[in-house]
């Protein structure tokens, strides 16, 4: 394809004027000019414009932080947006042997917080992370996520994107309606999916309608402290249907959460036994329940100790939920997915997976009902029923199969349509669509620039596609995900970058604004054990390192600086307890250590100022060397020691 000069927009002209002449600089090619390179490489003049909106130059950085999920992994993607550069990911259910995360006394502890019986977990299911908010507003101090196979909840503080805590519950066997947000993040939400019996108890599943149950658990959140309390945390029971995503009511909202339901026929499947596929038994009704709680009253209804305590979770039953009038239903079409409130707080966007529209329901008609009481009906638990009609503001023809749906600055909301696989882009003022674009392939979530906040952005969009099909070199038939970087800032929306994830399923993602955030360079005071959040016990400062034979071992009180360790001789002797102290005592930003040691999979990082405590058995004789595991200087090699292990 050759380009002609005369048909480049303006900005490519002036590109082209400003570089046409210029070729000294040629690798490859004879003609490195903008031109030149483009007909080389067969590039159109779109694919040269979006290069210039995303190229961001050696040492600049980007203008937001995408964290998105690391679904299998367990772990969270920080990602640089718009040059779509991968900068971490934080261990939070999983190890992660970089970082140490996993591998030292506090980590083990961290990830072994939530087990099922004595299992141990080593994948999550991770969904939904959500970013703390301050009125609404992304506040950039923490960031929550949630793992749907294992119900659990992991708080990771953005000060040292460090995971500080994991909580769970055994009221629950699975999740999905996880995390979000209250406006101020007095609460985390999480809710069941597949019912079960509350607690982890055994019933045969044809006694499914009266013993299985779903539950929305309200994990309070101490800011001081930057963690959950799981002591001042409860739970509502709801009826077996299957809760899905949810949304927490803003502005005119505030105190109310919303969350869609599926299968409300309540099939359990038994494809050997008779029954249809839960996958059809599921799918009979037009109707669906939105469900519509006051969360502030259940509050109060929690703090007058109107629970039960169930698997230690402070529930309120559904009798109870009830008869404060703290729960309602809304129908709403369709196998309901995506439940997004609006920006001002005004409108619910749900998308039937099985329909052709979204629904705009209008959260103050739906307040004032259930606070008169007009109900129409109720469901077979009791749970009072909306008329449809009077709740919604209406409705917006979209597209097969709408998913999920986030906001921009100017009005417009954008919605994933999974079966016809585009964004579609559509007016708030009066439900029309205004554009679509192609996300090839299967696109799941989408997230824009603070796009679920009262104040969104607009700016970017990223499509979270399910499987990247054609778009990349063939790694056989696992397909890479594909994040598609979409600009919304202009009157049409543009596609700008498609970046293949090597882990599958991120599923969702937030974006904030780079400047939101303001991570700790160097771990201070020096012995910092950051998931204690202080000084640890056992630090060691230079000029008290030793080793001392305790009750419980050998305890070694170890530092790090470049580049050595000291001590870097320990005698110990086969089958004594080994507890290494080490605290690196660098505070120059660009020294960070590692400490391994073969044959005891030990293996920590030792950022300036941090502290590990590590422990393990001398399980053999024999010599062991240990070493730091970053390229810490000129004499990095040399960063070594011995353990020796006597003979008994
Ligand atoms: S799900 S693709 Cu968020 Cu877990 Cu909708
Ligand atoms: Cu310290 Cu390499």
């Amino acid at each position: 394809m050759r380009i002609q000069v005369g048909t480049a927009a303006a900005l490519l002209g002036l590109l082209v004027a400003a570089c046409g002449n210029r070729s000294e600089s040629g690798n490859g090619g004879d003609d490195a000019s903008v031109v030149g390179l483009m007909n080389e490489r067969g590039l159109s003049e779109q694919d040269v414009i979006a290069a210039l909106k995303t190229y961001t130059p050696t040492g600049k950085h980007d203008e937001y932080y995408c964290f998105a999920s690391g679904g299998h992994g367990g772990n969270l993607i920080v990602i640089g947006v718009p040059s779509m550069r991968i900068l971490k990911y934080v261990g939070v259910f999983t190890t992660e042997p970089w970082q140490g995360f996993g591998y030292d006394d506090a980590t083990i502890e961290l990830l072994g917080s939530v087990k099922d019986g004595e299992n141990r977990f080593t994948w999550a299911d991770m969904h939904h992370p959500a970013l703390s908010e301050t009125n609404g507003s992304y506040d950039g101090k923490y960031i929550f996520v949630n793992d749907k196979a294992n119900p659990r909840i992991g708080v990771v503080d953005l000060s040292d994107f460090v995971t500080k805590q994991i909580v769970g519950t055994e009221l629950i066997q699975s999740e999905h309606g996880a995390c979000f947000v209250t406006p101020n993040t007095d609460y985390v939400i999480e809710t069941s999916q597949y019912p079960a019996p509350l607690g982890g108890a055994y019933a045969p599943i044809e006694e499914y309608n009266d013993k299985y149950r779903g539950a929305m658990i309200f994990w309070r959140f101490d800011r001081e402290r930057g963690r959950i309390d799981t002591a001042a945390s409860f739970a509502i029971e709801l009826p077996p249907y299957m809760q899905d995503l949810a949304d927490c009511g803003k502005k005119v909202s505030d105190g109310w959460v919303f969350c869609n339901s599926i299968n409300t026929e309540r099939a359990y499947g038994g494809t050997l036994e008779g029954k249809p596929p839960l996958e059809s038994g599921s799918s009979q009704n037009d109707m669906d329940y939105l469900h519509c709680i006051n969360w502030r009253k259940a509050e109060a209804v929690a703090k007058a100790g109107k629970t039960e305590t169930i698997a230690g979770m402070r529930t309120i039953s559904l009798k109870t939920a009830i008869a404060e009038n703290l729960l309602a239903f809304v129908p709403e079409p369709k196998s309901p997915h995506g439940n997004d409130v609006t920006p001002d707080g005004t409108g619910i966007v749900v998308g039937g997976k099985l329909d052709t529209h979204t629904t705009v329901y209008d959260t103050q008609k739906i307040a004032a009902q259930i606070e008169a009481k007009q109900f129409v009906g109720e469901d077979p638990y009791g749970v009072p029923i909306l008329d449809f009609q009077k709740s919604i503001k209406g409705q917006c023809k979209i597209g097969l199969g709408p998913l999920h749906t986030v906001f921009d600055d100017k009005g417009f909301a954008y919605t994933s349509v999974f079966i016809e696989t585009v964004v579609a882009k559509w007016s708030l003022a009066d439900l029309k669509v205004v554009e679509k674009i192609d996300t090839h392939y299967n696109i799941g979530h989408l997230v824009a620039a603070e796009g679920d906040t009262v104040d969104p952005d607009g700016k970017y969009l990223i499509a979270m596609n399910k499987w990247s099909l054609d778009r990349f070199a063939p790694v056989g038939p696992l397909l890479p995900q594909n994040f598609q970087l979409v600009d919304i800032g202009g009157s049409s929306m543009n596609l700008l970058y498609d970046m293949p994830l090597p882990l599958g399923e991120p599923h969702n993602a937030q974006i904030i604004k780079a400047d939101k955030l303001k991570p700790i360079e160097t771990f201070k005071p020096s012995g910092m054990e950051p998931i204690l959040g202080k000084v640890d016990p056992h630090a060691v400062a230079d000029g008290q390192q030793r080793i001392e034979r305790q009750a419980d071992g050998v305890h070694v009180y170890m530092t790090a600086i470049r580049s050595h360790f000291k001590p870097d001789i320990i005698r110990v002797k086969e089958g004594d307890m080994v507890h290494l102290h080490i605290t690196s005592v660098e505070q120059a930003t660009d020294a960070t250590h590692g400490f391994a040691m073969g044959g005891q999979d030990v293996n920590v990082s030792l950022e300036p100022g941090k502290h590990c405590n590590i422990s393990f058995k001398a399980h053999r004789a024999g010599v062991f060397p240990f070493y730091c595991t970053e390229f810490c200087s000129a004499l990095h090699l040399e960063m070594a020691g011995y353990m020796l292990v006597e003979p008994r």
